[in-house]
């Protein structure tokens, strides 16, 4: 079964873009994937095409009409269709490695890309669309957020990684950021490659990884580092010699 992609946007030509490359672009052409672009400009109002107004209450830039974003959902969305659908914007819950678990495991997602000040709430509420934010900082507009979105999903998709398979390993799969990685020369001007990972030591090279991810988390990520001491995060650490994923 092919997992369908649906977006809706003012910038349709931004799409496939990153994902039309790679490991993704190739799982696209062999249809692992689809995507479906709509551009909301062919559902504006009038001659011009209005897609927005200035918002009620005043204040700055301008507001994507509602009458607009439901035209085009019932245009090329179907009213009961099974897919979540997502509006990208910096005031969404924000986007977290089990969503892109969630989305991947569905049949897809319809993504609403927003431009200027926002959406009219009430188009949001009324079709059931979910608000998501890619994170702490704000983009001009949802594109490259739904790209995000998407290309979190996309990799977790079954034959998209194929032989660069490390989904059990990787940074957030354990609740910790994932250790560093060094490859040859050993030596590179000056500076060795840690001595643990030279060993073949099986037991060795696992305990290295687990203290240096645990390091690295502490430093850079405290809040993961805090979730992962209260037991909200895995438990399982990648020092634990027990551990076998
Ligand atoms: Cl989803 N959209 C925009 N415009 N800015 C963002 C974002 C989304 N997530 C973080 N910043």
């Amino acid at each position: 079964m092919t997992w369908r992609a649906s977006i809706l946007s003012l910038f349709p030509e931004m799409f496939p873009g990153s994902l039309g490359h790679s490991l993704a672009g190739r799982a696209l052409e062999r249809g692992v994937w689809s995507l479906a672009v709509h551009d909301l400009r062919a559902h504006g109002i009038g001659r011009h095409r209005a897609v927005d107004d200035t918002p009620f209450g005043g204040g700055a830039g301008m507001v994507m009409r509602a009458d607009v974003v439901d035209t085009a959902l019932s245009a090329h969305i179907a009213q009961d269709d099974p897919r979540p659908r997502v509006y990208l914007t910096p005031r969404g819950r924000r986007l977290q490695q089990d969503d892109a678990r969630r989305y991947a495991a569905g049949p897809g997602v319809i993504l609403l890309c927003g431009r200027y000040e926002g959406v009219d709430e009430r188009v949001l509420e009324m079709h059931g669309i979910e608000q998501v934010s890619v994170g702490d900082y704000v983009l001009s507009g949802g594109e490259p957020a739904a790209l995000v979105l998407l290309d979190t999903a996309i990799r977790l998709l079954p034959g998209v990684m194929g032989a660069q398979d490390s989904a059990g390993e990787e940074s957030f799969s354990l609740g910790l950021l994932e250790y560093p990685h060094y490859t040859r020369p050993a030596v590179w001007r000056g500076c060795a490659v840690p001595d643990a990972l030279l060993s073949g030591n099986h037991a060795a090279i696992a305990a290295w990884r687990g203290a240096a991810a645990e390091r690295d988390t502490q430093a850079r990520r405290p809040d993961l580092w805090q979730a992962h001491l209260q037991g909200q995060a895995p438990a399982r650490l990648l020092a634990d010699p027990s551990r076998t994923a």
